[in-house]
């Protein structure tokens, strides 16, 4: 968890403001019924000054969701980039997660949204790793959740829309209050989704793969670079679903998000993962890490340099 930093700027329907005037009414549609959908975006120091990472894909992404959810926002593709790239500037430029959001505002209740007046913001701040400086290094300990993951049928898993994370946070309580990190939750035919806010991969016998989309998860964009770094490096990979026993006998399991990088998974319902050493997922890692910060010359055109 994180406690908030305030920093200088956030940027709202379509202006910078000072931070403590990004404020909404308690009658904001979208408190009530979670009709929001939003980006989670990193923004790291490189040598060429701070850099956006994958920017254009999260704002394909943030405007699918809106579509899928029929909202309709004041601004497109074009004003919303300038929008992220204005607010790291506004905010010094510092190594932070940007949270782009479209939401349901004031002005009606009742549950169509489509007559309450749609706002957009973007807010950043200094966030650390998601799942502890420790858990990125030594792996999180992380429990099969008893919640089963929304499916397209109710809520979709493609659109980042906040009412999915209230299964989310369902999942998440329930693996922190047993005394465990992280949870992973299963899709309703029993196979493994992902987690809470993360994709999940596992490898076996130098095998790599992952739960394809059908399988009811959000596609990340973290997801998708290390399904390319497997390629770069040679690695086999695999689209394919998987059971909870699969999990418990794989060599390795890791977790992808923005927020949460890339992160081992050291234990899965008290059975310790493979040999406690993750060759592949070190490997990931450190071409993440060189991505990110700008070391990996072949993917500069997943940075937006913003000075
Ligand atoms: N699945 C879910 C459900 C999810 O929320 C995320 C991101 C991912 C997979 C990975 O997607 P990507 O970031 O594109 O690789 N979760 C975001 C929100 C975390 C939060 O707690 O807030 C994130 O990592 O930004």
């Amino acid at each position: 968890m994180v406690a908030l930093q305030p920093l200088s700027k956030i940027w709202m329907d379509g202006a910078l403001v000072d931070w403590p005037d990004a404020r909404v009414h308690v009658l904001t549609h979208a408190l009530h019924y979670g009709y929001a959908v939003f980006e989670g975006i990193r923004c790291h120091t490189t040598s060429r000054g701070p850099a956006i990472f994958r920017l254009d894909e999260h704002l394909d992404r943030f405007l699918n969701s809106a579509k899928i959810y029929r909202m309709k926002l004041a601004y497109g593709r074009e004003e919303l980039r300038r929008a992220c790239i204005d607010l790291v500037r506004a905010n010094g430029g510092v190594a932070a997660y940007l949270r782009p959001i479209a939401f349901s505002g004031y002005g009606e209740m009742g549950l169509d949204p489509t007559r309450a007046p749609v706002q957009v913001a973007v807010a950043m701040w200094p966030w650390g790793a998601y799942l502890g400086e420790e858990g990125q290094a030594r792996g999180v300990r992380s429990l099969v959740s008893s919640w089963t993951r929304v499916d397209s049928r109710m809520l979709p898993p493609q659109a980042k829309c906040a009412a999915n994370y209230a299964n989310s946070a369902l999942a998440k309580m329930e693996a922190v209050a047993a005394g465990y990190d992280e949870a992973i939750l299963l899709n309703s035919a029993g196979m493994v989704a992902e987690g809470p806010g993360e994709n999940i991969f596992r490898v076996k016998n130098n095998v790599v793969s992952t739960p394809p989309a059908s399988s009811g998860i959000l596609r990340g964009i973290t997801r998708d670079t290390v399904i390319q770094f497997l390629a770069d490096e040679g690695l086999l990979f695999r689209r394919n679903d998987f059971t909870r026993e699969e999990l418990f006998t794989s060599d390795e399991v890791l977790y992808t998000g923005t927020a949460a990088g890339i992160t081992p998974i050291r234990e899965v319902d008290g059975r310790p993962i493979g040999t406690g050493d993750y060759p592949v997922t070190r490997r990931l890692q450190r071409r993440y890490t060189d991505a990110i910060e700008g070391r990996l010359p072949e993917r500069e055109a997943w940075l937006t340099f913003v000075r």
